[in-house]
């Protein structure tokens, strides 16, 4: 495919007429991978959908299909279809691949809770490292190695999550669980040429819980490092809702806290991604262009801010149009409308917050 070049700025509510420039062009210009998350079994049978996501993306990652659970239909089984035909397609567009995730609490096989205990966890997290992570070797930009293992409510030492892992592979190490260590460990040593990222959501605003999380997420970063565990990236979710810190308070404002996060990221020699970004519209009117201007004018300020700093780089959308949202089945509107929170509407038109995106891209610094 042709990309699109950078002639014609275009504007919102139509599809994106060729000469438009795209996000990976935009980000490409700026030494930043723009792209999305995808769903396979759409861009099987959706050919506008796949079209979209091969001129927008010039980075992919599966909603779910590289997930411990959808690969492992039973212990001695792999599925490996859905993963094999995103890097087939991404090979195909000249995308890059994210690889999301090898160690998550959700989408975990129903066979684990019975199968996996103290005595064989730490082999079958090895194993399964080794048999996704080497099927894939050097076809991966960067692995999810581990995704959200914090969460301060549940009251662990250094505010770790108490997920299936953590259960059976604590470890005696409070600062890092046994169950992290052994999986970037692994991942390094299967596939060195990936970049090896923590992930994690709820760490971008500046509420006192945001604080909070932020900080856990850095001493387990920093900690890591002490310990010589390799880890390349920190992935920011970017799951953001639109409204104003003056009607919502602060976990609805992103400024401070973001930029330091990700300064600090840069100074102990991390990369930053932002991995999962959308932004949720529940709290705002049913008014369409209302609602289209302050969900693009959260892609622009949210943007402004974190690309400023050249440690980011890499930007995806969860999802590109809204036709496939997670959000309008997970975190429905009261009024019951969908979500209208990602570059490309239901239609796959070009949404203001496209718009905002590619501006925030296009303003931005070139980075190395
Ligand atoms: O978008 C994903 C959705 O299709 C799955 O059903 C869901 C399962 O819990 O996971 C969603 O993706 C999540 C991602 O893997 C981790 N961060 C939060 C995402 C949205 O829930």
């Amino acid at each position: 495919m042709e990309l699109a070049g950078c002639a014609h700025p275009g504007k919102p509510g139509g599809p994106v007429p060729p000469d438009v420039e795209t996000l990976r062009v935009a980000g490409a210009r700026r030494g930043l991978l723009a792209g999305c998350a995808v769903q396979v079994h759409h861009l099987r049978d959706d050919p506008a959908y796949a079209a979209l996501v091969a001129q927008q993306a010039g980075i992919v990652v599966d909603e779910s299909a590289l997930k411990f659970g959808p690969l492992r239909p039973s212990p001695t089984e792999y599925f490996f279809d859905d993963a094999d035909y995103l890097f087939e397609f991404a090979k195909k567009h000249k995308q890059k691949v994210r690889g999301h995730n090898f160690v998550w609490h959700q989408q975990i096989p129903s066979w684990f809770a019975s199968y996996v205990t103290s005595a064989n966890a730490e082999r079958v997290l090895v194993e399964h490292i080794e048999h996704v992570g080497g099927r894939y070797a050097g076809r991966v930009h960067s692995w999810d190695v581990v995704n959200e293992a914090i969460l301060l409510s549940d009251n662990l030492p250094g505010g770790f999550r108490k997920s299936g892992w953590q259960v059976v592979l604590p470890g005696k190490d409070a600062a890092v669980p046994a169950y992290i260590e052994i999986a970037f460990r692994t991942a390094r040593r299967v596939d060195p040429k990936a970049m090896l990222v923590y992930n994690d959501y709820g760490i971008e605003a500046d509420d006192a819980a945001s604080v909070k999380k932020r900080a856990a997420v850095m001493a387990l970063l920093r900690n890591m490092q002490s310990r010589g565990i390799p880890v390349d990236a920190l992935g920011v979710q970017s799951h953001l809702t639109a409204g104003s810190r003056d009607a919502f308070g602060p976990e609805y404002a992103y400024g401070s806290g973001l930029r330091a996060m990700i300064a600090e990221a840069r100074r102990m020699g991390l990369k930053v991604l932002l991995t999962e970004m959308d932004v949720n519209d529940r709290k705002l009117p049913a008014d369409t262009a209302a609602r289209d201007a302050a969900v693009a004018a959260t892609y622009g300020g949210y943007l402004r801010e974190a690309l400023a700093d050249e440690a980011v780089v890499a930007l995806l959308t969860w999802g590109i149009t809204d036709k496939y949202t997670w959000l309008s089945y997970d975190r429905k509107r009261d009024d019951k409308l969908p979500q209208r929170c990602l570059p490309f509407d239901s239609q796959m038109n070009a949404a203001p917050a496209f718009f905002a995106e590619r501006d925030a891209i296009d303003g931005a610094g070139h980075r190395a």
